[in-house]
């Protein structure tokens, strides 16, 4: 199956972040866990270099490997897929489609846009840094983030809804009703997942959940959540 398809089979994915520091066994024992891929992302500190660098490392080993493109100055070759993010209930229309626009404008014979997938990012945790810098809405009520939400399934048509509570386990009521209101877009959920319960809880929610700081404060319990949703 072609990887960009396989997203759409995904149950369970780790995002590792280039501005933190991984040794290598836990390098090793995140890309051999048996998630369906890793993302390389994050929302600050994110440089060319530290990019490079951790692709290099997880190349070592068979899991796909994606980046999810905050930065454009950290855009790197060699990655099987490029996750670009457009926030929703941003406030600031470059979130949305403006530094897109420049990046299209500056690179459009570079870039590769098979390999490309959008993300239709709605941002609820109002204290992560992601709100901050992409200046989100995160006050969303339950009918209004599936209104955005279907905007981005029915409307504009994106693949991938993500609902990003970065730093907290979030409101699963909300992230179930948002799920029941998408037709065709399959729904992330990142945010607080931290062992196995957690995991079961939010995979129950969604389609896919998204393993990220758990993996650097504990990443013993944050390696329990492949199983829990994937078997
Ligand atoms: C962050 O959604 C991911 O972008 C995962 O969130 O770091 O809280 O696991 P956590």
């Amino acid at each position: 199956m072609e990887l960009k398809q396989a997203i759409g089979s995904w149950r369970h994915v780790f995002k590792i972040d280039p501005d933190r520091s991984l040794a290598e066994a836990a390098l090793e024992a995140i890309c051999l866990s048996g998630t369906d891929a890793v993302i390389v992302g994050g929302s600050s500190g994110v440089t060319y270099e530290n990019t490079v660098d951790l692709l290099s490392r997880v190349r070592q080993f068979e899991v796909p490997c994606v980046l999810e493109v905050s930065d454009l100055e950290a855009v790197v070759p060699g990655f099987d897929l490029y996750l670009i993010p457009m926030v929703l209930n941003t406030k600031n229309p470059d979130w949305l489609i403006g530094h897109h626009a420049r990046a299209a404008h500056k690179y459009s014979f570079l870039i590769p846009w098979e390999q490309l997938i959008p993300e239709g990012y709605i941002i609820l945790n109002p204290d992560c840094t992601a709100a901050a810098i992409a200046e989100a809405d995160a006050s969303l009520t339950e009918p209004m983030a599936a209104a955005y939400a279907q905007i981005a399934d029915k409307l504009l048509h994106l693949p991938i809804v993500y609902l990003e509570y970065s730093g907290m386990l979030g409101d699963l009521e909300l992230v179930s009703t948002v799920h029941r209101s998408l037709s065709d877009s399959r729904l992330f959920y990142g945010g607080g997942i931290k062992d196995a319960d957690t995991a079961r809880l939010a995979g129950a929610a969604c389609d896919t959940i998204v393993v990220g700081n758990a993996l650097y404060s504990d990443l013993e319990q944050a390696l329990t959540t492949v199983a829990a949703v994937k078997s």
